[in-house]
């Protein structure tokens, strides 16, 4: 069962990402007990970074840990296969890819074509990153197992933990992970982890989480969730990606910097009102 923190990509304000940023948040997140780290996933802004800032973030978090999973997907399959060379100078967990997006109507088999030159490029596991809702193309077990995918893992980003399960039954050897905040408590309970957006601001919550869940102490992690869902409408009210640098801040005590345009950061009168908002969190019992 493991928490895996898609993290963000700290940016200075002429917007170039600030690596001393990046190392320090990603080693107050494995010290409060978070186990892994997803680089350049939404949260970490990832389709909008450029192949050789993608490349940056690896090399950067890679010097701090090899409990690694890089996000490599593009909509320019030469890219993508670069980054999938490059990822294999690098001792990691697995590497990652979303399905292409924007353009409508693609066939099914272009779509699995994208993933198996993506698997057969690479010599680190490969997990699917299935966003839906982002990318406007459902990766399902079905779809998967059509095309004989050979996935090693799925972050399957989807409210629906039924269309989850069916990567686990389909394929027991699989390590599946749901990606809602949302549904955290439900994904440590009967998948492989949650990948978390939410774990940046409040790493400890999850870990916490996590340990209640392992030692059957279910009600006290569920309301640990609740704790989650209340923070992502917060956040949601504000926008949910600029919002969580802002968090991060008022949580962790340190700066991780500001997102990239068009992920416009807070205004101040905005950052106050969403501070304001969190601080009876910050000041209760909550782990931090
Ligand atoms: C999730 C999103 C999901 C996290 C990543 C993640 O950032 O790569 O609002 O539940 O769709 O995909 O944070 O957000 P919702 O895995």
């Amino acid at each position: 069962m493991e928490v895996v923190v898609p993290v963000l990509t700290p940016f200075n304000k002429e917007g170039s990402i600030d690596k001393d940023l990046l190392k320090s948040h990603v080693q107050n997140l494995l010290d409060k007990g978070v186990d892994a780290i997803f680089v350049n996933g939404s949260t970490g802004l990832g389709p909008s970074l450029s192949k050789d800032e993608k490349k940056l973030t690896l090399s950067t978090v890679a010097g701090v840990t090899n409990k690694v999973i890089f996000q490599v997907g593009e909509l320019n399959l030469n890219n993508v296969l670069e980054l999938v060379k490059f990822s294999s100078d690098y001792d990691i967990m697995a590497i990652a890819s979303y399905s292409p997006f924007y353009f409508t109507r693609l066939p099914e088999k272009w779509l699995a074509n994208y993933f198996s030159s993506i698997i057969s490029a690479s010599k680190h596991p490969v997990y699917l990153y299935n966003y839906p809702l982002a990318t406007g193309y459902d990766i399902s077990a079905k779809v998967v197992s059509k095309y004989n995918l050979d996935f090693a893992g799925v972050k399957d980003t989807n409210q629906d933990l039924s269309h989850t399960l069916e990567f686990k039954s389909t394929f027991p050897k699989m390590k599946v992970f749901n990606g809602s905040d949302t549904l955290a408590f439900y994904s440590l309970l009967t998948l492989d982890g949650t990948v978390a957006s939410m774990a940046n601001p409040i790493p400890a919550v999850f870990s916490k989480m996590k340990e209640y869940v392992k030692n059957g102490d279910l009600r006290s992690a569920l309301s640990l969730q609740r704790v989650i869902i209340s923070l992502v409408e917060i956040s949601r009210k504000y926008g949910h990606l600029a919002s969580l640098y802002v968090m991060t801040e008022t949580v962790q005590g340190y700066s991780v910097g500001y997102p990239r345009p068009p992920i416009f950061p807070l205004d101040d009168s905005e950052s106050k009102a969403l501070k304001g908002e969190i601080e009876s969190f910050v000041k209760g019992l909550m782990p931090r």
